[in-house]
């Protein structure tokens, strides 16, 4: 392994790198989420890999969204546990949410390494490998759940999403909160709140956004989530985009 040194202006970015190759080593992330992870990448690049105001207000109002919520389910594939586990554990008991693995390139064996390692990282409970459900309309393998976890949740947070399930859950009639770094993706339209931001600084913003409003008046939490205009915020977030790269050079 080569050593990164402190002192390199792209340290963050390399040394979330590594953590990625090493759990596609494990056989925690799938080959191709090596390739989500670079898109991923490019698009922090075009936002300043900075938390942007737009994502600050997002992760606000989803702690909002997610402490309303009567059964909020925070839905964790091979990427988001090899970048954020302990912070994904950390959020789940603070709201509390349940914690489900579910895979697109789904085999029983990286479920059970994914739930595995959640539990090293102290996770009391992780559904996803019973998948005695199926999110309606959906094929493929992210499709199968757990009744008790999202098959049944009002709620649910998907970091790193792909469009058609988002899609399938809001049809389902679930309020769906996408993280995902691409403003132009199908999941960032569909999902009810959308955080352009990278998942490793969204879950802790979250965190902290969940400290601050345990407390509030569910009216006002109510109101906060009800007036969320998601398009007005990726329509903000091209227009930051563009003007931010006509002012670059
Ligand atoms: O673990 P599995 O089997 O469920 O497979 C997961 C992958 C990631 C391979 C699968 O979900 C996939 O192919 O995803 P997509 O369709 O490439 O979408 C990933 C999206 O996440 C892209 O729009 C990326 O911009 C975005 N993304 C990648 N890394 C991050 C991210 N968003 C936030 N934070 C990141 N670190």
């Amino acid at each position: 392994m080569v050593e990164i040194p402190k002192s390199h202006p792209r340290y963050l970015s390399l040394k979330t790198r590594e953590k990625i190759k090493k759990a596609m080593k494990k056989g925690l992330v799938h080959e191709t989420g090596l390739i989500a992870h670079g898109r991923g990448e490019a698009f922090d690049y075009l936002i300043g890999e900075k938390t942007i105001p737009f994502a600050e207000e997002a992760e606000k109002v989803c702690a909002a969204a997610l402490l309303i919520a009567k059964n909020p389910v925070i839905s964790v594939n091979g990427n988001v546990v090899a970048l954020a586990a302990k912070e994904c554990i950390e959020l789940a008991e603070i709201v509390p949410a349940k914690l489900e693995v579910n895979l697109f390139h789904r085999t029983e064996k990286r479920i059970k390494l994914l739930i595995l390692e959640l539990k090293k990282h102290k996770a009391k409970k992780v559904y996803g490998a019973s998948a005695d459900a199926r999110i309606i309309n959906l094929e493929h393998s992210r499709g199968l759940c757990d009744k008790k976890g999202i098959y049944s949740a009002d709620f649910v947070l998907v970091p790193l999403e792909d469009g058609d399930r988002c899609e399938a859950l809001k049809a389902m009639g679930k309020f769906v909160i996408a993280i995902d770094l691409n403003p132009l993706s199908r999941t960032a339209k569909y999902a009810n709140i959308t955080i352009i931001d990278n998942v490793t600084r969204a879950i802790p913003n979250i965190i902290k956004w969940v400290k601050i409003l345990k407390n509030e008046d569910i009216k006002n939490l109510e109101y906060m989530v009800k007036s969320w205009n998601n398009i007005k915020m990726l329509k903000e977030v091209s227009s930051f985009i563009s003007k931010r790269l006509n002012s670059l050079f």
